[in-house]
């Protein structure tokens, strides 16, 4: 702990100082009691999100002596991320894992991780979210009766749909695309003259087999696992935007637990997520093999095409970046030159 106070922190450690912080302001009980606790995704069991849950559940009861038990629910069987969003809030559910994006309405500025084409790779998305901003972000939770213990990773997005090849920045014209409820992407995707349509993520699948939308863009392993492959011809790998999970506690809940309690679920929370990282990356690389041995006709997006489609969208990111704040921006965009080396 005086390493922390001595400010020297590596990434990994800082997430403790964030959870540091909000144990010394919190904690109210001693030692380890009885604890059960529901977890809710919304993706697969089968997906590296839900393996992730089940490392948690394995790793909280272990250092809780078994005490502390952790109830998983899969595929939005607890409701989309912003109702278990909600659950959270009211105390009704103790622990979830959504992406950032559908967080921004209640704070703008996770919306900075939706901006297109930011990262280049994970170690640059790694750096921002494990390092002072990703903090900065996971501070504002507890205003609104949340706590966060770090990021984990629903990776970089590719778009599929039911029409043809997305190669250039003008084949996005006309295509409805299903959006993650986020003004950053419905205005992205609009600019780059296609026809957005925001839903929640347990409606995605019926709504590409009804053709009710053509198209929509998810990591790889959530096209395998959700199945679009059955619903969809061609898969273009624009990598157009990088999306965290974050890892969301109730703070009715996170106030009861005691000091002990608080740490070790931060640690669970912690390890967990570097697993659920490493898995991901690794499940990434085996689903693109899976949906080409599945059919789907999949192609490659040049740089050239990707830096014409960061062109395009050029205003959007211009704008929000006015809206959740040009010096937070800034200072993304200088970490990520910084590990960029350049
Ligand atoms: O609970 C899983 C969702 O948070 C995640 O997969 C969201 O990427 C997502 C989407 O497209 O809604």
């Amino acid at each position: 702990l005086k390493r922390l106070a001595a400010g020297v922190i590596l990434p990994g450690i800082l997430l403790l100082s964030a959870c540091g912080s909000a144990q010394n302001e919190s904690a109210t009980t001693d030692g380890i009691q009885e604890r059960t606790i529901k977890a809710g995704i919304g993706n697969s069991k089968m997906h590296p999100q839900g393996q992730g849950m089940v490392k948690f559940k394995e790793l909280l009861e272990e250092k809780s002596g078994g005490k502390m038990k952790v109830q998983n629910f899969f595929d939005a069987t607890l409701g989309d991320d912003q109702k278990m969003t909600e659950a959270l809030q009211g105390g009704l559910q103790e622990v979830t894992v959504p992406s950032t994006s559908p967080l921004v309405g209640m704070i703008k500025e996770f919306g900075i991780y939706d901006f297109p084409f930011v990262f280049n790779n994970e170690e640059e998305a790694y750096s921002v979210l494990d390092g002072a901003i990703g903090k900065k972000l996971l501070d504002k939770l507890p205003e609104h009766d949340l706590v966060g213990l770090g990021y984990w990773e629903n990776g970089f997005r590719n778009l599929t749909n039911s029409k043809h090849p997305v190669v250039t920045a003008d084949d996005f014209k006309g295509l409805k695309i299903r959006t993650m409820q986020n003004e950053v992407h419905l205005d992205a995707f609009s600019k780059l003259g296609a026809n957005p349509s925001p839903m929640a993520f347990s409606e995605v699948f019926t709504a590409l087999e009804t053709g009710t939308v053509d198209g929509q863009e998810n990591p790889l392993a959530t096209i395998q696992t959700q199945k679009y492959n059955e619903v969809q011809d061609y898969l273009s790998l624009t990598k157009h935007v990088y999306t965290p999970f974050v890892f969301l506690v109730s703070k009715k809940f996170w106030d009861d637990l005691s000091e002990e309690e608080q740490k070790i679920m931060s640690e669970a929370a912690q390890e967990a997520g570097e697993y659920q990282r490493a898995l991901n990356r690794k499940e990434n690389e085996k689903a693109l093999k899976y949906l080409e041995e599945e059919g789907m006709k999949i192609n490659e997006v040049k740089p050239e095409e990707m830096a014409k489609m960061k062109e395009v969208i050029q205003p959007v990111t211009d704008k929000f970046a006015q809206k959740f704040g040009p010096d937070l921006v800034e200072e993304m965009m200088t970490e990520v030159e910084k590990v960029r080396g350049n």
